[in-house]
């Protein structure tokens, strides 16, 4: 009796061996993309964020204006004016490219419901517009030919579904007859369509988990996992343990141990906005520095135009990033943050023995930094001209001639004895 009890103990995980354990706990532990996946995206360091809907017929903010200022009832049938021309995946793709963007994020669903996607779950999608066309599947068509990766936006809150707990304006409008349960399988089903019909994705950027609580989010991001186990993604499901990376927000984000990307627009609004303020070359180029010094990811965010564009003074902005990366891109692309913590005089990225201290403030003489237990063996100035560093037990003295100081940022490169990452005493 005994041995055919071992002998059926034995089969059992023999068979789960093979084929697989029992489904699930309702709520797995959160999980995480594997290391390898995490360094991929890190090592691309800049992406491209893209808000983009119906609204820019308005001009206003995605999501946020829906009921205020434009009434729901307007704001949820412009679709059926959306038609915009002169949309060209492939163009938009260059544009990325160009700026020396290694990813892009779009946004398949907002805060106000409209579907940028072909999804068989709710008719409010793009394909019921007059252009009718599947723009996520162009979009990320167009990134696989151009070799940048593709991710989406999706937003968890959804203030057009009466099944959500709230509506516009701004979601502060408790629907009548709520049903989050099913709210959830809409949501799910959602994302996976996006995977199954859109993927391989970088990342899932979801959004927004108003009311969506922690055991919902962290079955969505379960459920994301064992769809794509390879793909990223962020810190807003409703569980932000199960989270790859943090998502500060219009700001630069602090050196962590915790993965991050800094989202930020190029202009001031997500979507598209008449004559809205652009930030200038500088400003861009200082964020991404500062963001890469910090160790983070810089997702840079355009607002495109009713009529498909994205809008040609954002897109020359993005070339003139790309022309600088072309330039220095080795002291940001697959370098890490540090080893100096950012400081007025500027910040510090560094890969294997080298340390690239972009130097932002050309009114310095000296820049004086903490000592390092490596020697530096040499120093060059990436960006041109000649730099002297006299490293003491004290510490590093660098100084560059005026007439060798950039605008922007002065690149001194310093070689050391050995590896630059835990080079600080
Ligand atoms: O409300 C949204 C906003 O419209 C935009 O999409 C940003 C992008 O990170 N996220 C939310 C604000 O935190």
């Amino acid at each position: 009796m005994r041995s055919i009890a071992a002998f059926t103990i034995v089969c059992c995980f023999a068979y789960f061996a093979l084929f697989g354990g029992p489904a699930a706990a309702e709520n797995p532990p959160a999980s995480k993309a594997p290391p390898e996946a995490l360094k991929k995206w890190q090592d691309m360091r800049f992406g491209m964020f893209i808000h983009w809907g119906p609204v820019s017929l308005k001009g206003t903010e995605i999501g946020w204006s829906r009921g205020r200022p434009i009434p729901i009832e307007e704001y949820d049938n412009l679709y059926k004016q959306f038609n915009p021309e002169k949309f060209d995946a492939d163009r938009w793709a260059q544009i990325a490219k160009d700026a020396g963007m290694k990813y892009m994020v779009f946004t398949t669903k907002h805060h106000d419901g409209f579907c940028m996607f072909d999804t068989k779950q709710t008719d409010f999608n793009v394909m019921k517009s007059p252009f009718s066309r599947d723009v996520t599947k162009e979009l990320a068509d167009a990134c696989r030919r151009q070799g940048i990766k593709f991710g989406t936006y999706h937003s968890v809150c959804d203030w057009h579904n009466p099944n959500f707990s709230f509506g516009s304006p701004h979601g502060k409008v408790p629907n009548p007859n709520p049903d989050m349960d099913r709210y959830e399988e809409y949501i799910t089903k959602q994302v996976e369509e996006l995977i199954r019909n859109y993927g391989p994705l970088v990342t899932m950027w979801f959004d927004v988990p108003q009311d969506f609580g922690r055991p919902r989010g962290a079955k969505l991001v379960a459920k994301v996992r064992a769809l794509q186990p390879d793909i990223l993604v962020n810190n807003r499901s409703g569980e932000p343990d199960a989270a790859d990376y943090e998502t500060p927000e219009q700001r630069i984000g602090e050196m962590q141990k915790k993965p991050w990307e800094t989202c930020m627009t190029i202009c001031t609004q997500w979507a598209w906005k008449p004559d809205d303020h652009l930030k200038s070359l500088k400003e861009c180029l200082h964020t991404l520095v500062k963001v890469v010094g910090g160790d983070g990811n810089l997702l840079l965010n355009v607002g495109p135009m009713p009529d498909g564009r994205i809008e040609p003074r954002q897109a020359e902005r993005l070339r003139e990033i790309g022309r600088w990366l072309e330039q220095y891109g080795e002291s940001i692309y697959g370098a890490r943050g540090g080893p100096f913590p950012r400081g007025d005089w500027g910040t510090a990225t560094h890969k294997e023995n080298t340390i690239y201290l972009h130097l932002l403030d050309p009114s310095l003489d000296v820049v004086k930094l903490p000592p390092i237990k490596r020697k530096i063996v040499s120093s060059s100035v990436l960006t041109g001209g000649s730099a002297a560093v006299d490293q003491t037990d004290s510490g590093i003295e660098v100084s560059v001639p005026k007439s060798d100081r950039r605008e922007i940022d002065t690149i001194v490169v310093l070689k050391l004895d050995g590896p630059a990452a835990d080079a600080l005493e």
